[in-house]
């Protein structure tokens, strides 16, 4: 047996999470089909779905007025980030509690490396039970947990009994575990790369594992020896406690695509204070402003540039990102479905947990 099957690896992701906070603090949307996201009429999209109305097709990123064709009795409520994010900080809080390797991946996910305490004479499959209960008894909601040797199959096995599972993957299992399941379980494999794998074929985990290098260069690049290695059960990447934060950044879906100059700007600028204000709030500089543009065919553009000078206030975000947005704006035809605003570019001094997105829907 290798180091790395001496490691306890969980994976802890809340079932649906920002539904489950509002099914909980309002009694009378339980057992409800739930979406929990922007305006329908307003163009919005759906940031989660209860498990009932899950039933009936309704997905996360998936546009709100498609939501409510799908089940005309959803019942929409706006997002209430602020609870959300309360519950993650304490939930993230039990974790440290259990140990202090814990990389928080978004609000409602976290890796636990609880391998020192496999030699207190606890098993990692017992830590993740109480965490559970805790969890439930302490918040009122329900998480579920992958346990194995590794980051990627802790992530797909907590996946596998949602809600409220615990999947164990013992030590040698993994790939066992692995082989039978759809290519799509593996983290990175989007619409694009299953669509080429399925092509050639190549439909579960363990069909990808036998591929060669070659193959798999064809498909995925660089990452190929990565997603080889995943397919194969092998990964020994660290949980890391503090990421670097990448960026910044604030987006919108604009009320009708359109490309009039006057509008956009006033968005722009709109998001740049968001931005702004965060940094202002956390108290970092970055030198690269970026801008986002979906076009009304949901292709997504983004131009950025690199600042001699460090960025923080809004007027000084604004003035990049209009610079870029203008000359899109001269050089193409194009109508724009949803605009964003980032900074990033931090120096690693500025290290925090995590890439920060804020989303606004329906301006
Ligand atoms: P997820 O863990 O992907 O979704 P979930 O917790 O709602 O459901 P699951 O039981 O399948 O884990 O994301 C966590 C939260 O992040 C989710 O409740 C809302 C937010 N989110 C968005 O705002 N937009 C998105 O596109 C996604 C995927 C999530
Ligand atoms: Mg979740």
């Amino acid at each position: 047996m290798d180091s790395n099957q001496n490691r306890g690896i969980l994976h802890a992701d809340f079932d649906a999470f920002y539904a489950s906070v509002e099914q909980r603090d309002f009694p009378e949307l339980e057992n409800k089909p739930l979406a929990v996201g922007g305006n329908p009429r307003k163009r919005g999209v759906v940031a989660s779905a209860s498990y009932e109305a899950r039933k009936f097709g309704i997905k996360s990123a998936m546009p709100m007025s498609i939501a409510v064709r799908k089940c005309p009795e959803v019942v929409v409520v706006p997002p209430r980030f602020s609870v959300y994010r309360e519950v993650s900080q304490q939930v993230m809080e039990l974790f440290r509690n259990v140990t202090p390797l814990v990389e928080p991946l978004s609000l409602d996910e976290a890796y636990l490396d609880v391998t020192e305490l496999i030699h207190r004479n606890v098993t990692p499959p017992q830590i993740a039970k109480e965490l559970k209960d805790k969890i439930a008894s302490n918040f009122g909601l329900t998480i579920s947990i992958g346990v194995s040797t590794s980051k990627s199959v802790s992530k797909i096995a907590s996946g596998i009994n949602k809600p409220d599972g615990l999947t164990v993957v013992r030590p040698g299992d993994e790939s066992s575990f692995l082989h039978p399941l759809p290519v799509e379980v593996v983290w990175g494999i989007g619409p694009k790369s299953s669509a080429k794998l399925h092509s050639l074929s190549i439909s579960t985990v363990g069909d990808l594992s036998l591929q060669s290098i070659e193959v798999l260069t064809d498909i995925f690049g660089s990452n190929a020896v990565h997603i080889k290695n995943i397919a194969n059960g092998i990964d020994d990447r660290p949980v890391i406690t503090q990421r670097e934060r990448k960026s910044v950044s604030s987006e919108t879906t604009l009320l009708i695509d359109t490309s009039d100059p006057t509008y956009l700007t006033e968005i722009v600028m709109r998001l740049s204070g968001q931005v702004a204000d965060a940094l202002v709030h956390k108290d970092i500089r970055g030198r690269t402003v970026k801008l986002k543009l979906k076009q009304s065919d949901f292709t997504t553009l983004t131009r950025q540039k690199t600042l001699s000078e460090k960025v923080q206030i809004s007027s000084e975000i604004a003035e990049s990102a209009l610079e870029l947005l203008n000359y899109e704006l001269k050089n193409s035809d194009e109508k724009y479905r949803l605009i964003g605003v980032g900074v990033s570019g931090f120096s690693s001094a500025e290290a925090l947990h995590d890439e920060m997105q804020l989303r606004f829907e329906g301006f």
